[in-house]
Formats: structure tokens, C-alpha cells, sequence
């Protein structure tokens, strides 16, 4: 069952183009702040995600979409919620392949290996992490994060987070980077509530 916390066909558009391209509306909430680290050189790519937002949140009808340019997984990191159709793409102009080895909620896969302009498609219907990889190109490596709602976002190089559209609600909210040995996680509570602005910066540094 959907949640029904918006008009069902605004719902539906925050899901397929995401939860933060609709400007917050009375209904529901922001949530915003900045990332500082140290032992890393920018808080790029961290993520920020609230843990459980009560309700069955549906994936995006269209895929979400993985490339490879330039030899790098692009983007870097893809959140995305349970049961989420993701396309792999191929934008080089050599052949790639994608596997991921076994991690959490994930056993091992290879999706194969194509070449430019080709793509294969694979959904994602447990809660988990997927560490990808090419063994055509040791060097690659991507990240895709699979949650149980779609109010998260990555952090630019600015350090600069927003999630939009949040049901009012106290939740717990918290930070994933790529090497968890780099940034140890961090969680903190907060409070949503309709039509107000929760601010919850977060100072990121290495485990000890
Ligand atoms: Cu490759």
C-alpha cells in the first residue's frame, strides 16, 4: 500500500523524477545541512539518507540509470529504493563489463560485457549495497545503495545536502560513504515537520 501523504498523482511524479525535484509544499518538510570531513579531500559522494520512513515506498516507473564514461561509473554513487530497475550503460567507445561480488543482501553476479550503446537492465529488490565492478578495468569502481525510501541525496563537492518532500516525522537520519573506513558513518535524530526546515549538518572523520 502507498503511503498517502500527497495527492496521489503529485506522489507519483516525486517518485519517478525523485523525491527532491518538487519544492516542498505545505504538506511536507525539508531537510538540509552541509557535510565537513577530514582524512578525505572533499565530502563528494557522501550520502545522506533517513533510515525508515514508515510506509511502502513504490520505485520509479523508468529506470535509473548506471553509465560508464570515461572508465569511470558515473555517477559514482546511486541510491536508489527497493525495488528499483537500474540500466547499465555503456557511453565508451570500448567494451565494458559490470559484476559485483557477493555484499550485503547481494550474492555475486556477472551481468555481462558490452560495448557503446548497448545497456542491460537488472532491479534490484532487496535492501543492500552493491559494490560494482568492470574485469575489463580493475580500476572501476561504482557504488549502488539500495533503501527502503527515497528521501536520501549525495552530497556535492560543496559539502551541501537538501531532501525534499519528507512526510512530517521524527526519523533517523544518516551518512554512508564508499570507504567506511575513510568516513565513519554517522547517524542523528531529526524532526520533519509540514512546511518547516530541519537543518542537520554532519562532521565527518576517519575511524579510529
Ligand atoms: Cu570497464
Amino acid at each position: 500500500m502507498i503511503r498517502n501523504v500527497m495527492p496521489v498523482s503529485v506522489f507519483a511524479l516525486a517518485i519517478a523524477v525523485g523525491a527532491q525535484a518538487l519544492a516542498a509544499d505545505g504538506d511536507t518538510g525539508v531537510i538540509k545541512g552541509s557535510i565537513s570531513v577530514s582524512g578525505v579531500r572533499s565530502p563528494e559522494n557522501v550520502l545522506v539518507y533517513l533510515e525508515q520512513v514508515p510506509g511502502e515506498w513504490a520505485p520509479p516507473k523508468d529506470p535509473a540509470e548506471m553509465d560508464q564514461i570515461k572508465l569511470s561509473f558515473t555517477p559514482a554513487v546511486l541510491p536508489i529504493v527497493k525495488g528499483t530497475t537500474v540500466r547499465f550503460l555503456n557511453s565508451d567507445p570500448i567494451l565494458h563489463n559490470v559484476f559485483w561480488p557477493r555484499g550485503k543482501g547481494y550474492s555475486t553476479r556477472n551481468l555481462g560485457t558490452w560495448g557503446k550503446g548497448a545497456s542491460k537492465n537488472y532491479t534490484f529488490s532487496k535492501l543492500g549495497e552493491i559494490v560494482l565492478l568492470c574485469n575489463v578495468h580493475p580500476e572501476m569502481e561504482g557504488h549502488i545503495v539500495v533503501l527502503q525510501n527515497p528521501f536520501f541525496a549525495v552530497v556535492d563537492k560543496e559539502g551541501v545536502y537538501e531532501i525534499k518532500n519528507v512526510p512530517p516525522g521524527k526519523y533517523t537520519l544518516k551518512t554512508w560513504y564508499t570507504k567506511s573506513k575513510k568516513l565513519r558513518s554517522k547517524k542523528a535524530e531529526v524532526t520533519v515537520t509540514a512546511g518547516g526546515e530541519t537543518e542537520q549538518d554532519f562532521s565527518l572523520s576517519r575511524r579510529r
